[in-house]
């Protein structure tokens, strides 16, 4: 039995020195010091022996396991090494190689134009104000001077939500109910915004577009005021040598109303095919608050007057950086988008 025992050592030390896997070790271990391993079947044959016999069988046996079991862990340990090793070895971080590129967006392009022309008026003492796209018939038409049954209704047919509900036609409704708000205060307001008409798309028509108010509320406001306000805007967006003209118009909400054209700068005034051979370019529309629609902000027109104008900052994008289709601001395809990065 003694042998027997030795043998097994021998031959559970053998088995150990020569793998070189976790999972075997383990198995070697199950199968001569485990419960129902070797050494175990061997000792319940220890009732035949001699009272004699039996501790020193008994001891060389506790021998045997201690001596497979410190190989066991020896090796364990080598074993768990070589592949902690091999781990780091497989993981090492280059830190000398050069960076992943990390695409960063940038702001629509209508953004960056709407942002210029705030700054600009910002820089003229304008606060921004915005509003619901969602707008009642009241202030969208109404307080307008757009009574129901209006022709000019017509040219904004809109989407309604209800009867009296709609999407905005214009940003004009934010600039009468900032106007409501106040109390006979002084007003310097811009309100930038997308707006929606029911329009069939083609190059120049959208049925959602963006659109960028203007508003100037005091006493004794006059239009040489707006003609100089105008000017300025004109040449810091477009060119100090920029010059401007006002033609005479209709708006529903001012009186008298006027367009704004710029010098055409292709061609200087000469007449090319970006101006259609006028020498002019029209940029938006203008002219004085209706006294009708001061009145119904709250304020007396006897009193006070005002200068407003309103223009698309799709149409201004395109002139401004020679795009020809306005339905390329809403198609989001990134070629188009990603040549504005830096505008
Ligand atoms: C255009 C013309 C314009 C206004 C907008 C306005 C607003 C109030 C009172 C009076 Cl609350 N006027 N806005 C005035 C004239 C022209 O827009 O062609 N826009 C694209």
């Amino acid at each position: 039995m003694q042998e027997q025992l030795k043998q097994l050592k021998n031959e559970a030390i053998e088995k150990i020195n020569v793998t070189d896997s976790l999972d075997q070790l383990q198995e070697i271990q199950v199968e001569y010091i485990g419960r129902k391993g070797s050494i175990t079947t061997v000792l319940r044959g220890m009732g035949k022996l001699s009272a004699e016999e039996r501790p020193i069988v008994g001891q060389l046996a506790n021998e045997v396991r201690e001596a497979i079991q410190n190989e066991l862990s020896t090796k364990k340990e080598h074993l768990e090494k070589i592949e902690l090793d091999k781990k780091l070895a497989e993981e090492t971080i280059d830190v000398t190689l050069p960076g992943r590129k990390v695409t960063v967006g940038h702001p629509h392009i209508l953004t960056s134009v709407i942002e210029e022309i705030e700054d600009l008026f910002i820089g003229l003492g304008y606060e921004i104000k915005e509003g619901p796209e969602v707008e009642t018939d009241y202030y969208n038409f109404e307080a307008l001077n757009l009574p129901k049954g209006h022709p000019a209704r017509e040219m904004q047919d809109s989407f309604y939500i209800t009867n009296e509900l709609l999407l905005r036609t214009h940003t004009s409704p934010v600039q009468a109910r900032t106007m409501r708000a106040l109390d006979n205060e002084p007003i310097r307001m811009i309100c930038p915004g997308k707006v929606y008409r029911r329009d069939s798309d083609d190059a120049t028509h959208s049925h959602q577009f963006t659109q960028i108010e203007g508003l100037y509320v005091d006493k004794n406001v006059r239009m040489s005021d707006l003609k100089g306000t105008l000017d300025v805007f004109a040449k810091k967006m477009f060119g100090e040598d920029r010059e401007i003209r006002l033609r005479p118009s209709f708006f529903p909400f001012t009186e008298p109303s006027a367009e704004m054209d710029i010098s055409c700068k292709t061609c200087g005034g000469k007449g090319c095919s970006v101006c259609k051979h006028s020498g002019w370019i029209e940029i938006l529309g203008s002219g004085m608050i209706h006294p009708r629609v001061l009145e119904m902000a709250g304020y007396d027109p006897e009193v006070y007057s005002g200068f407003a104008f309103g223009m698309g900052p799709d149409r201004i994008a395109m002139l401004k950086y020679g795009i020809d289709d306005i339905r390329r601001f809403y198609a989001n395809d990134v070629r188009f988008l990603k040549q504005f990065d830096e505008a």
